[in-house]
This record gives C-alpha cells, sequence and structure tokens, in this order.
C-alpha cells in the first residue's frame, strides 16, 4: 500500500466526470487500498478516486478514520439509489483544504455499488454518514462541495486558491 497525493481546486481532474470501473483488476484493488491509506492519514472520512487523480468512480468513507474496521465502506461504482429529508450540516473538503461550510444535504440515503470482491452492496446512512456518501458521489461527477454554497462564497473561495497557487509558482 502506498499514500497517493491529494489534488487541490483548480486541477482539472476534480471537475471531470469519472468512468465506471469495467474490471476490479489489481491496479482497481491496489488503488482502493492506496485510498484507505490516504484517506487515514490525511485524516478524512471519505476519499473519491478523482481526488487521487484516477478518473475512476471508487470511493471510499470511513467516519471512524481507521478505528473502527466495520466502519470503512468501499464502493465500486456507486450510486444513491435512496434518499430521505434534508438536512444542513458543515462539510469539508480535502481537496479544499481548510475551508468549512454549511451545506443542505439528504438526511438519509442508502448508496449501491460494488465491493473489491464484485458482489453488489449497500450502504445505508443518516447524517454524517449520508453526508459523506452524497460527497464523495458527487466528486465521481466532477462536483466539489462549494457548488453547493452561495455564488459569492464559491468565487471567494475559488480566489483564494488562485491567488495561493499563483503564490507558489513564484515561490
Ligand atoms: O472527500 C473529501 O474531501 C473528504 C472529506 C469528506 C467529508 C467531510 C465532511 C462532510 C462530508 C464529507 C473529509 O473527510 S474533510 C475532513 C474531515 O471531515 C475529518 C477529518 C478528521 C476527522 C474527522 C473528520
Ligand atoms: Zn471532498
Amino acid at each position: 500500500m502506498a499514500l497517493r497525493e491529494i489534488l487541490i481546486i483548480g486541477d482539472p481532474i476534480l471537475t471531470a466526470k469519472s468512468d465506471p470501473v469495467e474490471d476490479i483488476t489489481d491496479d482497481i484493488v491496489c488503488l482502493a487500498r492506496d485510498m484507505v491509506e490516504t484517506v487515514h492519514a490525511a485524516p478524512g472520512i471519505g476519499l473519491a478516486a478523482p481526488q487521487v487523480g484516477v478518473s475512476k468512480r471508487i470511493i471510499v468513507v470511513d467516519l471512524s478514520v481507521g478505528e473502527d474496521k466495520d466502519a470503512l465502506h468501499i464502493l465500486i461504482n456507486p450510486v444513491i439509489v435512496a434518499t430521505e429529508g434534508q438536512c444542513v450540516g458543515e462539510e469539508g473538503c480535502l481537496s479544499v483544504p481548510d475551508i468549512k461550510e454549511k451545506v443542505a444535504r439528504p438526511c438519509r440515503v442508502v448508496a449501491r455499488g460494488f465491493d473489491l470482491d464484485g458482489r453488489t452492496v449497500e450502504v445505508e446512512g443518516e447524517d454524517l454518514l449520508a453526508r459523506a456518501l452524497c460527497h464523495e458521489v458527487d466528486h465521481l461527477d466532477g462536483i466539489l462541495f462549494i457548488e453547493k454554497l452561495s455564488a459569492l462564497k464559491r468565487s471567494l473561495i475559488k480566489k483564494k486558491f488562485k491567488r495561493k497557487a499563483a503564490a507558489a509558482k513564484t515561490a
């Protein structure tokens, strides 16, 4: 297993739609395991493959951040198949570091996908788990959580990261 670099807002991979996984090859299994190691090290509660530069539909979610192996969900080609209600809660993103904003998401979701053995799995989540599943599936469609904010907030955040990238280039 290996740690992978997490891309930061501004990278075009983060705003592209990811491709479905056709076969669960050794490379896909290796990528998913690296994603688990990377999200635990970050630390974070979820990660999507495009965040590590791979435009494939794979997510990992672990609210325990590595403390409870039963809390780890690895989903290949995940789809949100049911939602209930709307809850506003704080959200962050490892690709938009140091920004936390309130976002409305379904209170309850069911996500369906495949595990690393190719078996269909369903994850039912409420509150933060529902939020994290929606956030990660959005990443696969090239949607960052800042797209859910007001145009003003979004534009200020984008400007901040453009300035940071320009400063890093000249340093
Ligand atoms: O996908 C990502 O960018 C990861 C992101 C997921 C997420 C957080 C909050 C609400 C919805 C989705 C993060 O994990 S940000 C870091 C974070 O929330 C956290 C870090 C350490 C301990 C607990 C939480
Ligand atoms: Zn994110």
